[in-house]
């Protein structure tokens, strides 16, 4: 909750209109109670307590099923201090009202059938998107995109399984028999459909959560100067004294609609004092947990054993190397000996910032191997979802080897509706309480 111009107050649930219509007064008296769907309504919220009026307000009246979470909901709409709407949520409360939550409102949608689970979990990446091309995975999402093709793969599974079950069920009767040629190869079909969603997850994860992006060097190589030099602003204090960044910074930036999650971090040396070796720790952290290192050299200095030390506890290939200052030898090769590196390095200056276009180029090829795939199909973009395409496909690819050795129909049915099970989580078919509870801890209350 912070200060904006207008704040929201939303309440469901089948009592919404009722514990609203005690705190507020239209001045021509109308209740909300008695009020059409999809209507605004313009009153005070009083104190019932001594009448006192705390709020001029406009309540919008939504009555179920054409609501977001498909019960009837009172939107009201305060002034933006935190003090109004806090004041008029604890007389809701008083009145009867109870608090939401995390995520309780696209939870209800969920639990009430307007929604499906994938399409909730979208909820919170649409909030939470750092690109246009995010937001774009997102809302197909939303939209049910990756609902449909999951429900298409579910119902071809079924056909295969029926055809299995019949030979189970008439076993003595003369049916013909199961084509176990003709099962298997629908079967492999399936599972590269299945294959190819697991193959989109890594461009969903890069897209929704973004590629932590480490910039590393010894220090004074400029890479606080590397940072500001992306961002376009000066984020981090650049001094000529080495040893200035102490702690990790981060920041987001946007390469052709790639989220990186740039984090500038201490230089790297046997440290002096004792908040410097705290920083070089958490730099060997950020290295660690890196999907992507920028590393940085001097290139108008010759290289050291430091420079020898970090390369080799680097991995060659997640590292972009950069060499920088390029303004200090400009027309001639760099002082740095760049055959020590393990990739053709890019060239910068991030004082003149020459060589940026170039390094975020080389950025994008690597993490996407060139561009941005087709964002048309549905994209997997959850680490939950990706878990459960991987065991659909492990027991469909254990359904068709079964059918090649002779196994059981049982046995392949089985197998079949391991994987159907395992679909059916993803949209929520098949789902347990707790597991709601994880899904819907990572949205903020009120959504
Ligand atoms: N000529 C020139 N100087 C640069 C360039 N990039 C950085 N510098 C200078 O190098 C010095 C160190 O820059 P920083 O960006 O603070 O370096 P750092 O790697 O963050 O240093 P630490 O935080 O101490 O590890 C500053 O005086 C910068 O102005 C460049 O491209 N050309
Ligand atoms: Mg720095």
């Amino acid at each position: 909750m912070g200060a904006g111009a207008i704040g929201i107050v939303r309440m469901t649930g089948p009592r919404a209109l009722e514990i609203c219509d005690r705190l507020f007064a239209s001045p021509s008296g109308a209740r909300l109670d008695e009020a059409v769907s999809h209507t605004l309504h313009y009153g005070v919220i009083r104190d019932p307590a001594g009448g006192e009026p705390v709020d001029e307000v406009l309540v919008a009246v939504m009555r179920a099923p054409a609501t977001y979470t498909r019960e009837d909901i009172v939107e009201v709409d305060c002034h933006g201090g935190p003090v109004a709407q806090q004041r008029i949520l604890s007389l809701f409360l008083d009145a009867g009202a109870m608090l939401a939550t995390p995520g309780e409102f696209t939870r209800r949608a969920f639990i009430n059938g307007r929604i499906d689970l994938a399409q909730a979990e979208s909820v919170a990446q649409v909030v939470s998107a750092k690109t246009e091309a995010g937001l774009k995975v997102a809302m197909s999402q939303l939209e049910g995109g990756l609902s449909r093709e999951i429900g298409d793969i579910r119902r071809d599974i079924l056909g295969v399984l029926a055809s299995v079950e019949a030979g189970i069920d008439f076993a003595d009767e003369d049916i013909e028999e199961l084509d176990r040629g003709l099962a298997g190869s629908r079967l492999a079909g399936i599972e590269k459909r299945i294959t190819e969603l697991v193959d989109s997850a890594f461009v969903g994860t890069v897209l929704s959560e973004g590629v932590q992006t480490a910039i590393v060097g010894k220090p004074n190589v400029g890479k606080s100067s590397l940072l500001n030099a992306l961002l376009m602003r000066e984020r981090a204090i650049v001094t000529e004294t080495p040893g200035t960044t102490r702690d990790t910074i981060e920041e987001i930036i946007n390469v052709r609609g790639i989220p990186l999650k740039l984090i500038d971090t201490a230089g790297m040396r046997p440290a002096g004092d004792a908040v410097e070796q705290i920083g070089v720790e958490r730099s060997r952290r950020a290295i660690q947990e890196a999907d992507l290192i920028l590393c940085l050299f001097d290139g108008s200095r010759h290289e050291d054993d430091h420079d020898r030390a970090l390369l080799t506890s680097l991995p060659a290939e997640r590292t972009v190397y950069v060499i920088n200052k390029s303004d200090l030898f400009r027309g001639r090769a760099p002082a740095f000996n760049q055959g020590l590196l393990p990739s053709q390095p890019v060239v910068i200056s991030a004082l003149t910032r020459q060589g940026i276009k170039e390094l975020k180029e080389k950025v994008a090829e690597l993490v996407l191997g060139g561009c941005l795939p087709p964002l048309e199909g549905p994209i997997v973009t959850r680490e939950r979802h990706r878990r459960l395409l991987e065991q659909g496909a492990a027991a469909l690819a254990h359904a068709q080897q079964g059918l090649r050795v002779g196994l059981g129909e049982e046995l392949i049915a089985e197998e079949l509706r391991t994987a159907l099970s395992a679909l059916g989580e993803i949209t929520g078919e098949e789902i347990v309480e707790d597991l709601l509870d994880v899904i819907f801890q990572e949205f903020c209350i009120g959504k």
